[in-house]
């Protein structure tokens, strides 16, 4: 007689091997691998990592996985895997990778991949105004039509790396530009030619970009690795990559970098430091000090870390690390937020230092601000991600003058000298098919349009005499309304994949006061 403890023991060892959690890293390598590479950071398929999916988690990365993404190379699995499988998967792709990557400048200059058949036309390939093209950024099925700002007319629609973040630069004379994705792929197009130039991973995770004054270096800031990347606009290459690391040696990640043109140099915060950065693009730039030290024995103050010259670095010290940040039209004062607290700081860039702070609760969305002129003042305007408001501030004595309230948060904030209103959507919550017209001298809201009740309303962007505004309807069966701008009808309805920023080659190029950067 089999004894009831030895029985046990036999069942569980016949039982072990069936009833074993499913391995995640397993059916990984065996099912994603191929297109998502084996080290997680992306083949032709997006990298999958946290920092990639960002807010997508738990049961939505396993409905993904379930159901594979419309119009997308991802297949569903459903018929593959077990919902314990599915699981499995879904933690182990969003657990952290044991180890940072590397990605340091040989590796970017392995990914770059420039178009074979691309042929730089003499001429733009189309009859179009070449300063009204309006880019639409559709992320539904990662394309970027291109419009005539005139006709409305689609001139071309080319593919984009996956999840294409931020605004696209254009290089100063508006021919080429430039698109990054959240995996750190910049794309080149030439815009002349309707053709993609070529395209380099300069990041594993990237925030956005900037272009250089003078249209020579696009600098890309990532989180991951923990770096400023500048490329050469011209061929892609790599110029320089600069590991960002406070004072003390602390790795930080980069919040955003933007172009200050009349600095000649970009502006970047940090975002685990302290820090702002200013690196000149300017050949003479700097030289630039780390600090001081007062050496005892020759009786003098030392200066510590100069540097000099293109891409030379300044740090300046603020009192918390910077989130998100806006500049006034000269770029002599930095306005910045840290999402977590309830006011923001103004940095005298020309001084270094932080001279006002500002009342901002409610996570307010400076890299969307704009700012134009008021009764003699100049303002600017930001939405907040977490409440329904716009907050309105005088550059001049950085005093708060109005809390617009709106039906709910918004993300984006558009205007143009030639209308008198500043559009903002609401883009979360039961109203965010809403866009509040709101005029830019009484600071009242005059109008609330629903487009489309109930669908979400991203994002807006003028023509090149803002005589019209672009309105994005951000769904997967989506589209672009052009409004008539002064008597908001509606002149035409183009159908687009979840369209989120459209970019205005002059509205860009020129500053134009109702853009963000
Ligand atoms: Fe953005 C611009 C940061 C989530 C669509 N967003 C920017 C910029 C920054 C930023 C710093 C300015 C960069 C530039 O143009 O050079 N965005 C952040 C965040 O921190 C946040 C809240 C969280 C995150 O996931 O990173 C965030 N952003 C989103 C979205 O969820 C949006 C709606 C959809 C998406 O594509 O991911 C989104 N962000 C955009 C767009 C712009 C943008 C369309 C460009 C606006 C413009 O008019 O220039």
């Amino acid at each position: 007689m089999i004894r009831p403890t030895v029985l046990t023991s036999l069942l569980a060892l016949l039982a072990g091997p069936l009833s074993a959690a499913p391995d995640g890293a397993m059916i990984y390598a065996d099912q994603c691998a191929s297109c998502h590479a084996e080290t997680r950071l992306g083949g032709t398929g997006p990298a999958l990592i946290p920092e990639s999916l960002g807010r997508l988690k738990g049961a939505a990365l396993e409905a993904v996985i379930d159901q594979g993404r419309a119009m997308t190379q991802m297949p569903s699995f459903h018929t593959t895997l077990s919902a314990d499988d599915i699981t499995a998967v879904a933690a182990y792709i969003a657990a952290p990778l044991a180890t940072p990557p590397v990605w340091g400048a040989a590796d970017i200059m392995e990914s770059r991949d420039l178009a074979s058949g691309y042929i730089p036309a003499t001429a733009p390939a189309f009859t179009a105004d070449p300063m009204n093209i309006t880019l639409v950024v559709e992320t539904g099925d990662s394309h970027i039509s291109v419009l005539d700002g005139d006709t409305f007319e689609v001139l071309d629609r080319f593919e984009t790396p996956f999840a294409v973040h931020g605004g696209p630069k254009f290089s100063p004379d508006g021919r080429f530009v430039f698109v990054m994705s959240r995996d750190g792929w910049v794309q080149k197009y030439d815009i002349w030619s309707l053709q993609e130039v070529g395209r380099i991973r300069a990041g594993i995770n990237s925030r956005n970009i900037a272009m250089s004054h003078d249209g020579k270096w696009l600098a890309v800031a990532s989180y991951l690795p923990k770096t400023l990347t500048i490329l050469s606009t011209d061929d892609l290459s790599v110029a320089k990559v600069m590991e960002v690391k406070g004072r003390d040696g602390t790795p930080s990640r980069v919040a955003a970098v933007y172009q200050a043109p009349q600095r000649k140099s970009f502006v970047l915060a940090l975002k685990d430091v302290p820090e702002i950065w200013e690196v000149t693009t300017d050949p003479d730039g700097g030289p630039f000090y780390d600090g001081f030290v007062h050496s005892h024995e020759a009786g003098m103050t030392e200066s510590l870390g100069a540097e000099k010259g293109l891409f030379a670095r300044r740090r300046i010290d603020v009192s918390a690390p910077l989130d998100d940040f806006f500049f006034d039209p000269d770029y002599r004062h930095l306005i910045g937020a840290n999402r977590g607290a309830d006011s923001g700081v103004v940095v005298n860039l020309d001084v270094g230092r932080e001279v006002a702070t500002l009342p901002l609760p409610g996570m307010p969305h400076l890299g969307s601000g704009i700012t134009w002129m008021r009764d003699g003042h100049r303002v600017m305007a930001a939405p907040h991600l977490q409440e329904g408001r716009i907050s309105i501030i005088d550059m001049t004595d950085w005093s708060l003058i109005k809390v617009v309230e709106t039906s709910g948060p918004g993300f984006f904030l558009r205007s143009h000298a030639g209308t008198p209103y500043i559009w903002a959507g609401v883009f979360t919550g039961p109203n965010k098919g809403q866009i509040h017209l709101i005029d830019k001298q009484s600071l009242e809201v005059v109008k609330v349009l629903t487009p489309e009740p109930g669908l979400t309303v991203a994002h807006t962007e003028f023509t090149k005499d803002g005589s019209h505004a672009l309105v994005s309807i951000w769904e997967d069966d989506g589209a672009v309304i052009v409004f008539d701008a002064a008597t908001q009808t509606e002149i035409k309805r183009l159908p687009m994949r979840k369209p989120s920023g459209k970019y205005n080659v002059w509205n860009k190029i020129s500053f134009e006061d109702g853009t963000s950067h």
